[in-house]
Order: structure tokens, then C-alpha cells, then sequence
């Protein structure tokens, strides 16, 4: 191998994001493109995530790819929301469809990224140590995909096992008949306490913060509703992708106090029915997210459901959300039931702080919990994690970290003043949505700027700081005007020590952000600089 390999493009990453990328920008532009990939194989986030009962909570029809209606039909899921194995394959089935793994160097992380002012390219080292040049720079590297390890004292000292879920151990970890400790209460930490509470000998969970939980109602897929996307593939498409949620089911135009307390009632219940948290917040009503009043009818509706599930008075109490319903929505089948079971224990940590990781287990101000298996289900340094991570140099010698001291910020989520053409896929700032549809849109959004570098023969292209200036306070008064600046999340950065607390999102809606970017694109990169080729 020579001492600098020169390419066109390097993307970084190959979850659902870097796939999509490579193949687009090695395939459909003829470009040369070579990808890293820190992980064994492609997946991304479902490379990682494998712990017991790991699954994505959005209906399958809408996470999938949607650019090319052949893979839409020939690959054939089996439930409605498909389980972590299952989605693995389906990227897996991508990348052998097109021909990726050649372009892709596994088991190699991007340490470092220095743009080149002289020369106009990027100059990137992988973990291994070896040196690549590119025109391009595509970073596809996870919006929650940088762990979140709480820095508990004595973390070394436990002699038991203890996982992250978002760094399972790809060998199966069997809990049958073990004292397991869960901490965290989220999307993945609920998964898991549904799944291992099935085998435990003694499960116990460390809740901070209760958490509002709608049925997933999981099954089979049903094969007619596939056909029937199908049959106007296009339209199904474009529904997606001008939704606000991209969730793929027709959201409410309704706010929830413009009806009678019984019609809400009846709406809730229906959407109760047919589960789905997203679904619950978006396709119930309009401003649940958004006006208090419905926030409170909605989460008036959940604690009803709520109290008439779980039998212990104690234990209900502590289950029971105190805050806005306000948090990024979960579903789950059973989450709530498992609290009747004999095996399980919850433990308030906000009553009953944990004080340390012991050599034997969890030791909170009140009592020590013996286990043999910890698991860490507290999440992630989410938007802008992944991207710190890396070494990141741009114009003038300005590093990323540096640019970002205050608070993680990029025009229309995906380029940054100072930063030529280095590109980022559901970057801070992009909207918040579900992710793959709109992973492929930025990716195509992507691809015609770059087009339109090489057309026009420049070096480089960059957003002034003006746009991007513009762009924050755009999203920001979107976003305040929201309920999600006011709960402590990983939305906006609360749930990390020491990150900035801030809006890390576009939150008008997909449809409004893919008309606005989309417009920018249409309009020839109004608030783009365009730099000329360098000799
Ligand atoms: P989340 O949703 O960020 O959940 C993390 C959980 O861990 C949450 O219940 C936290 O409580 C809890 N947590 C975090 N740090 C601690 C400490 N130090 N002590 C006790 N409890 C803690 O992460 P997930 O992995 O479940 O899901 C993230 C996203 O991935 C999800 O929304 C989907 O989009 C996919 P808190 O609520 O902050 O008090």
C-alpha cells in the first residue's frame, strides 16, 4: 500500500447512513470511494446493539431503505417491527446487493481529519495508521451511536459481568436463574428488562426517571399492508418523506383540546389500541408535543393505563411520570406487567441514589444489591457524540471540538462553515425524525452538492456563517417552542455530564425541512461558498 492513498470520497461508517452513501456516491456518481468501518462487519447501530430483545420501535415499512423500490420488494420481513438479527441481515443483504464490502475497510476507526488548505482536500488517518487524501469527506457515523458510561465510583472493582446494550457482547449472554441489575430506563433499557425478566432469578431495576410507555401491539407483519405500499411505491415514498415524523403512518392535523373530552377519550384509546409510541404522540392528535394542555389529556390517558396495569401500590407510585410526556416516545409489549412478576424489583435511584459499583454488586445509599450481571442501558452522547470523537481539523487550523465548545451546530444538519466539503449525515441540526428515509434524502442532497462541485469544476463548497447562523435560530425557535427543551433528554444533550444543554434538532417536520433544503438545492446553494479548483 502506498504511504497516502488518494480517493475521491472517504465515508465513515456503515449503518444505515454510510450503506446508503456508498453505494450512492461510488455507484451512482462513478466516484472513488473508500469507506472505514470500526466494527467487524456493516450495521452500524444494529452491529452493536445485540442485547436481549433489541428491536427497532418503528414499523418496518418505514425502516428500510425507499430509494429503490426492487430491494423494497424483494426482501421480505417477517413482524412488524423487526428484531435487531433481522435488520442486521437486511444490511448485510445491501451490501452484498451492491457490491460494497470492497470498497469498505473493517475493524478501522477514523482517529483523525485535517483539511488541507493548500492542497483543498482532506487528509485522514484510520486507527490502523495509514494516510488517505480525499476531495470529499462523508461522515455517516450515528446519531446515537458514542456510548454514554456513567462514571459510577468502583465501575472496575464489580467481579460479576457488565455490559453496555449499545456494546453487547456479539456471544449470547444468558441470564437464566442470575441476579441482573438493570440501570436506565429508555428505549433500549425497557427492552431489556421485558426480555430478561423472563429468565432472570432476580431482575432489578434502577429507574431515575419514570417513563411514559405505550404498547407496541408487535405481531407479523401483515403482507397485505406490504403489497399495498407497494402498489404506489411512489406515493408511499413521498408520504414519508413529507410527513413531520417520517414514521409512515398519516399523522393528525387535530389539536387535541378541539374535541370533546369523550372524542379524546375514544381517539386515545384507539391509538392505545394500535400502539406505537410515535404513533401515539403523532397520529392521535397534532400538538401533543407542543400545546401542555394536550400533553397533560395524553399523559392523563397513559397513568390511567398505567395504574390499571401494575398491582403493587409502591411500586406504581415510582413507575408513575411526573414530567411532560416529552421525552423521545417508547412502546413496548409487557414493559409495565413485568413489575408484577415475583423476580423483579425496582429500585428509585432518585430516592435511593447509587453511591458506587461494589466488587459484588450495586450499592445505593440504603442498601447493596448482590448480582451477578450488570447492564448498563443508559444510552448515548446522542447528535454530536460520534462526530468529537474523531479528530476533526478544519479551515485555520480550527478543530471541531473547538467550533462546538458552546453548543454542536451544522447548516441544515449537514455541512459546517469552516469544514469544505466534509459532509455530515443527520448531523446537529437535521431533523428529528425516523431516521433511514431521510438518511437516503440527505445522502441524495449530498450527492447532487457534490455533483455540482465536480460539474462546475471547484475545489470546495461551504456554507457561510451567515446560513448557518440563520439555520440555529431558525431551528431554535422551532424548537422552543416545543415540549422537548423543557425534559431532560438526550434530544437536548441533558442526560450527558457536562455537555451543553441546548436544541440539537430541526423540529418543523421532514416535509417542511425537505422543502426548505431541498428549495436551497433547487435555488443553485444560496448561502454557499463555491471555492475554484486549485492548480
Ligand atoms: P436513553 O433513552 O437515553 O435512556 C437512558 C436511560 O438511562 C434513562 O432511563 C436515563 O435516566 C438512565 N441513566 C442515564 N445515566 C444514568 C445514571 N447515571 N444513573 C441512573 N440512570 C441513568 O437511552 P436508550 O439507549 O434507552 O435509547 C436511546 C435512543 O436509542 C432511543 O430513544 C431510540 O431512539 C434509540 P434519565 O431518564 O436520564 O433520568
Amino acid at each position: 500500500m502506498p504511504e497516502v492513498v488518494d480517493v475521491d470520497v472517504v465515508v465513515i461508517g456503515t449503518g444505515f447512513a454510510g450503506i446508503y452513501a456508498l453505494h450512492k456516491l461510488r455507484d451512482g456518481l462513478g466516484l472513488n470511494v473508500q469507506s472505514f468501518e470500526e466494527a467487524q462487519g456493516v450495521g452500524g447501530t444494529w452491529f452493536w446493539n445485540t442485547y436481549p430483545g433489541a428491536r427497532s420501535d418503528t414499523e418496518v415499512n418505514a425502516y428500510c431503505y425507499l430509494s429503490d423500490k426492487e430491494l423494497f420488494k424483494e426482501w421480505k420481513w417477517s413482524e412488524r417491527y423487526p428484531r435487531q438479527k433481522e435488520i442486521l441481515a437486511y444490511l448485510n443483504h445491501c451490501a452484498d446487493r451492491w457490491d460494497l464490502r470492497r470498497s469498505i475497510q473493517f475493524d478501522t476507526g477514523v482517529d483523525k481529519t485535517i483539511f488541507n488548505e493548500g492542497t483543498g482536500r482532506w487528509e485522514i488517518t484510520t486507527s490502523k495508521g495509514n494516510r488517505f487524501t480525499a476531495q470529499f469527506l462523508v461522515e455517516g457515523v450515528g446519531l446515537l451511536s458514542s456510548t454514554n458510561y456513567p462514571d459510577f465510583p468502583g465501575t472496575n472493582s464489580f467481579k460479576g459481568e457488565i455490559y453496555h446494550t449499545a456494546r453487547w457482547p456479539q456471544s449470547e449472554v444468558d441470564v437464566s436463574g442470575k441476579r441482573v441489575g438493570v440501570i436506565g430506563t429508555g428505549s433500549s433499557g425497557t427492552q431489556v428488562i421485558t426480555e430478561m425478566a423472563k429468565t432472570a432469578g432476580e431482575l432489578y431495576v434502577f429507574q431515575r426517571t419514570p417513563q411514559y410507555c405505550v404498547p407496541a401491539n408487535h405481531g407479523p407483519l401483515d403482507p397485505d399492508k406490504m403489497s399495498l405500499i407497494f402498489s404506489d411505491f411512489d406515493g408511499y415514498r413521498d408520504s414519508v418523506l413529507s410527513s413531520v415524523t417520517s414514521f409512515g403512518f398519516e399523522e393528525s392535523p387535530v389539536p387535541a383540546m378541539s374535541v370533546s373530552a369523550e372524542e379524546r377519550e375514544r381517539v386515545f384509546e384507539d391509538s392505545w389500541n394500535k400502539g406505537n409510541g410515535f404513533r401515539f404522540m403523532f397520529a392521535s392528535f397534532s400538538d401533543i408535543g407542543v400545546d401542555p394542555d394536550a400533553n397533560k389529556a395524553a399523559t392523563d390517558f397513559l397513568k390511567k393505563k398505567l395504574a390499571e396495569t401494575v398491582k403493587d401500590p409502591e411500586t406504581l407510585k415510582k413507575l408513575t411520570p411526573t414530567d411532560l410526556w416529552a421525552k423521545r416516545p417508547l412502546c413496548n409489549d409487557g414493559y409495565f406487567e413485568t413489575f408484577n412478576q415475583d423476580n423483579v424489583t425496582l429500585v428509585d435511584v432518585k430516592e435511593d441514589p447509587i453511591i458506587e459499583l461494589t466488587e459484588k454488586g450495586i450499592r445505593t445509599e440504603n442498601s447493596e444489591y448482590e448480582l451477578d450481571v450488570i447492564v448498563l442501558a443508559t444510552g448515548f452522547d446522542a447528535v454530536s457524540g460520534m462526530y468529537l470523537k474523531i479528530d476533526q481539523t478544519g479551515r485555520g487550523g480550527v478543530t471541531l471540538q473547538q467550533k462546538w465548545a458552546d453548543r454542536p451546530h451544522a447548516t441544515y444538519g449537514m455541512m459546517a462553515a469552516g469544514f469544505p466539503n466534509m459532509f455530515m449525515i443527520y448531523g446537529p441540526m437535521g431533523p428529528f425524525t425516523n431516521q433511514p428515509p431521510v438518511h437516503e434524502w440527505q445522502v441524495d442532497w449530498i450527492a447532487d452538492v457534490i455533483q455540482h462541485v465536480r460539474e462546475n469544476g471547484y475545489q470546495s463548497v461551504e456554507p457561510t456563517k451567515v446560513v448557518e447562523e440563520k439555520w440555529m435560530e431558525d431551528c431554535d425557535e422551532i424548537a422552543y417552542a416545543t415540549l422537548f427543551m423543557k425534559v431532560n433528554s438526550w434530544i437536548n444533550g441533558s442526560n450527558v455530564v457536562g455537555k451543553p444543554v441546548t436544541n440539537y434538532f430541526y423540529m418543523g417536520g421532514m416535509g417542511a425541512y425537505g422543502e426548505l433544503v431541498g428549495g436551497v438545492r433547487n435555488e443553485g446553494y444560496p448561502g454557499f461558498e463555491f471555492d475554484p479548483a486549485l492548480n
